[in-house]
């Protein structure tokens, strides 16, 4: 075990952790030069056409004399329930800051995780061969930071390779090996898990004592299921199978098991004889967002079951419950560790399950108090009560940081002010400026982070954690499409802002609905009013105008059958108006 080390690469995105994994795996000859490409670790689909790692990934490398099991993190905040999982699965961090961006937000929160976790953190400075790097400043900020000596921190660039020896080095040199719990048994935390159609569910473990091969049984203790290994082996970063999976190392084993909801990422997975306790495990991942997501057709409800529950086998961030609704059948309501998570999600059902959807404007959730003294908890806006029926409301706050550089804080004060901000203290690292704040979650959802970027030009950068909840002062947003109200567009607001948001929510509406046959009304109502209203003239569609000369009497023909579709169509009236799924996602892209 004393030639083990575990490490993590954590950092704020895009601050070059999978690119510095790739250097690694090159150098200690982990991938063959000819199947290496860049960010290899991004094996998803999504991470390779986005450029952002979504998912955790462990692989195995062998240094010297030395097993180093390294996992990739993701540096965006929506995934950092993968960060803290992996970080209880090694002794040691390196926490990366990219030379040309210095200290941000997600630094100071992964470095808290990996402080929490009692790791070795090992400082070190990436991209130092960019030509926008800016080696003292940033080497300054990570002194004040961590309270170290500049000789303490490490270069490295991802793109040569350089510095990355020595991080090899380094990584041996301080961070532990794995403790022996002086523990014969097998036993494992299960910090991951994905789903393969044969192999049933394979558990991403780091052993924890003894050893486990294949074919013993195992118990998941948590759970109470047991089963028989059908395979063990490490990350290579392929599964690799193995003869032995011992303690202090990380990798696999294939469960068999097939049923969606049985494990779950924290628990222990052990011999079924051991008369051990499980192992402390994880707290479960708290969705900041919600949506709801109905199968277009309610034929597909079974189908659309299936595809959550074996999306579920590949993110344990993501939860979800059914729900039903008048106006859509039954569904799913859907918890999301925040906007890009929900996108992600969306996509994945979108790509990998192929089913039509309509999946509603996110919200966040409101406790509301009704005058009748009962108590409910509101998931989805269109069923926000009547302002009429409501004693008091409750929502959610959280607490964030802004780093950026100084010039930069009276404008990032007024958006805060704009966004019912409280602003705490300020904080100066080297020669930026660090903001503590606590601020409604409903208010940082409401393009929060699009107008910050752009009030500072990309240069600020934020994360932030739920605090708790607060009172209050919000009703519900209607918007009516042909005088209906379309339950998906609802949304909550601040009274405050009722004239702005229903103005801007009609007029993105009105941009993005496509043209109907006839003459179509957009409105949005709040407090028992019209607020903002636009119309939309009908398409003169001339079915006729792209048949060049011709018979002339199909022409006619056709204009006729055309004349009784638009009669049709206004007689169907209320209610009818198609809405293509794709105007949905915008309506939730545009609001991000
Ligand atoms: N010049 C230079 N560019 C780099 C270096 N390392 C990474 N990059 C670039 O920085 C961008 C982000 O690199 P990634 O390795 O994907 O960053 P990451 O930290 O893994 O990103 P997330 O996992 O999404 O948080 C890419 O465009 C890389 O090409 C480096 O050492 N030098
Ligand atoms: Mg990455």
């Amino acid at each position: 075990m004393d030639k083990i080390r575990n490490f993590s690469i954590i950092a704020h995105i895009d601050h070059g952790k999978s690119t510095l994994a790739d250097r690694m795996l090159e150098l200690t000859g982990t991938i063959e030069k000819r199947k290496m490409k860049e960010q290899v670790l991004d094996s998803m689909e999504l991470e390779r056409e986005r450029g952002i790692t979504i998912k955790m990934q462990p692989v195995r490398m062998k240094y010297s004399e030395y097993t180093l099991n390294l996992i990739d993190t993701p540096g965006h905040i929506d995934f950092s329930y993968e960060v803290s999982r992996a970080l209880k699965a090694v002794e040691g961090s390196i926490l990366l800051v990219d030379a040309t961006q210095g200290v941000q937000a997600q630094t100071l929160t992964t470095l808290g995780m990996a402080r929490d976790a009692e790791l070795v953190i090992i400082p070190v400075v990436s991209k130092i061969d960019s030509p926008l790097a800016m080696i003292p400043e940033v080497k300054q900020e990570i002194m004040t930071l961590l309270g170290v000596d500049e000789s303490e921190i490490l270069m490295v660039s991802g793109k040569t390779g350089e510095g990355v020896k020595e991080l090899l080095q380094k990584i041996i040199e301080v961070v532990p090996a794995p403790k022996s719990e002086g523990v014969k048994d097998f036993r494992s935390l299960v910090f991951d898990f994905k789903y393969s159609n044969h192999k049933g569910v394979i558990v991403f473990v780091r052993a924890i004592s003894g050893a486990v091969k294949k074919g013993e049984n195992l118990i998941f203790q948590v759970a109470g299921k047991s089963f028989q290994a059908l395979e063990v082996g490490y990350f290579a970063p392929e599964e690799t199978p193995t003869d032995l999976l011992s303690a202090g190392d990380t990798g696999y084993i294939v469960t068999g098991i097939k049923e969606p909801g049985i494990v779950s990422v924290g628990d222990t997975v052990a011999l079924t004889t051991s008369a051990l306790p499980p192992l402390p495990g994880y707290q479960k991942a708290r969705p900041v967002v919600w949506a709801s997501i109905y199968p277009e057709s309610q034929d597909d409800f079974t189908l659309l079951k299936q595809a959550l529950m074996k999306l579920r086998l590949s993110d344990s961030a993501f939860s979800f419950e059914e729900e039903s609704s008048g106006v859509l059948g039954r569904g799913f309501r859907g918890g999301f560790l925040g906007m890009l998570h929900l996108e992600i999600i969306s996509e994945r059902l979108r790509r990998e399950f192929d089913l039509p959807l309509i999946i509603t404007l996110p919200s966040i959730t409101y406790v509301v108090t009704l005058r009748n003294g009962k108590t409910e908890t509101i998931y989805t806006p269109s069923f926000f009560p009547e302002d009429h029926l409501i004693e008091s409301v409750r929502e959610p706050w959280v607490e964030a940081k802004i780093i950026a550089p100084p010039k930069y804080l009276g404008d990032i004060l007024k958006l805060l002010y704009e966004h019912e901000a409280e602003v705490g203290e300020t904080h100066t690292l080297a020669d930026r400026a660090s903001l503590s704040l606590n601020m409604p979650l409903r208010e940082l959802m409401r393009g929060f982070f699009d107008k910050l970027k752009s009030t500072t030009s990309g240069f600020a950068s934020i994360s932030y954690d739920i605090l708790g909840e607060r009172d209050a002062d919000v009703t519900r947003l209607d918007i009516l499409v042909a005088d209906e109200a379309v339950p998906a567009f609802a949304k909550v607001i601040s009274r405050r802002q009722v004239e702005t948001e229903a103005e801007s929510a009609v007029e993105k509406l009105s941009k993005i609905l496509p043209r109907q046959m006839f003459t179509l009304k957009i409105q949005g109502k709040a407090l028992g009013r019209i607020i903002s209203s636009r119309t939309l003239s009908g398409m003169k569609k001339d079915v006729t105008q792209h048949m060049y000369g011709g018979d002339i009497t199909r022409k006619m023909k056709l204009r006729e059958k055309q004349k009784k579709g638009k009669k049709k169509m206004a007689a169907r009236g209320k209610g009818n108006v198609s809405i293509p799924q794709d105007v949905f996602l915008k309506m939730i892209r545009s609001d991000n």
